[in-house]
C-alpha cells in the first residue's frame, strides 16, 4: 500500500487541530505510547519515507503532528484523504511522575476524548521492556471509553523469536488484551499486517 503523505500541521492546542473542512472528515489514526517507544519511526516505516521526526533523545515530538494520506498525486491531493495519521507526543519517560495525565501535555486528553474523526488509536508498547504501568493506564482508558484501539509491540527486531513471543504473551496478559501485534520499524516486520488493520477501519 502506497499512500502519498502530506504534512498538515503541528498542534499544541485544541484550537489548532485540523478542521473537518481541511480533512473532509477523513478517518484518523493516532499513534500513542511512551517517549522513545518508536511512534514516529513506525509512521515512517508505514509510509516508506521519512515524514515524522525521530530521535534517540526521548521527548522529540512535543506536539500532535497531523499527516494527510492520499491515493494518487497532483489534483487528487486536494480531495478527501484516505486517512489522517496523528503522531502524538510520548508520555511517561521522565521519572518525575508516574501518572500519564500529570506529565502529558494538556491537549492530549481533549484530543482523545473529543476528536470525532479518531477511528483507531494505535497504542505502542516496547517489547524490550516489561509491561509499563503508564501503558496500562492508557489501554485501560481506551477500554473504558470504548474507543477502538490496537496494541502494537515495537522494536521486535532486537529480540530473538523466542524471547519476542514470550514478551508478547506477557504484554497481552498484563495489559489484559487479546492481541499485541509485533512490529519492527527497522526490518518492516508486521507493517503489512498493521496496514491491513488501518485500512479496515477506513473502509
Ligand atoms: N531497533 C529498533 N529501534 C527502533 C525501532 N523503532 C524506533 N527505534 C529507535 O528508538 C528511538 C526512538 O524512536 P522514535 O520513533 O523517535 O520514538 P517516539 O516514540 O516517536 O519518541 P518521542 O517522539 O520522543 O515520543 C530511535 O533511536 C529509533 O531509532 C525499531 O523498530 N527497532
Ligand atoms: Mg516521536
Amino acid at each position: 500500500m502506497r499512500l502519498s503523505p502530506v504534512f498538515l500541521l503541528s498542534a499544541t492546542d485544541v484550537a489548532h487541530f485540523p478542521a473537518e473542512s481541511k480533512t473532509f472528515g477523513a478517518p484518523e489514526i493516532a499513534f500513542l505510547g511512551r517517549s522513545n517507544v518508536g511512534k514516529s519511526s513506525l509512521i515512517n516505516a508505514l509510509l516508506g519515507s521519512k515524514q515524522a521526526h525521530t530521535s534517540s533523545t526521548p521527548g522529540r515530538t512535543r506536539a500532535i503532528n497531523f499527516f494527510a494520506l492520499h491515493e494518487g498525486a497532483g489534483e487528487k491531493m486536494k480531495q478527501r484523504p484516505t486517512m489522517i495519521f496523528a503522531d502524538l507526543p510520548g508520555y511517561g519517560y521522565a521519572k518525575i511522575s508516574k501518572s500519564i495525565s500529570a506529565e502529558w501535555p494538556k491537549f492530549i486528553e481533549p484530543y482523545l476524548s473529543e476528536r470525532e474523526t479518531l477511528a483507531l488509536a494505535i497504542c505502542l508498547v516496547d517489547t524490550n521492556i516489561p509491561p509499563q504501568p503508564s501503558d496500562k493506564q492508557l489501554i485501560d482508558y481506551f477500554k473504558q471509553t470504548q474507543r477502538p484501539y490496537l496494541v502494537v509491540g515495537t522494536k521486535g527486531d532486537r529480540l530473538s523469536n523466542n524471547v519476542l513471543a514470550k514478551s508478547i504473551a506477557t504484554l497481552k496478559r498484563e495489559h489484559g488484551v487479546d492481541e499485541v501485534l509485533a512490529v519492527s520499524a527497522k526490518t518492516d516486520v508486521g507493517t503489512k499486517a498493521l496496514w491491513a488493520r488501518l485500512l479496515a477501519v477506513t473502509e
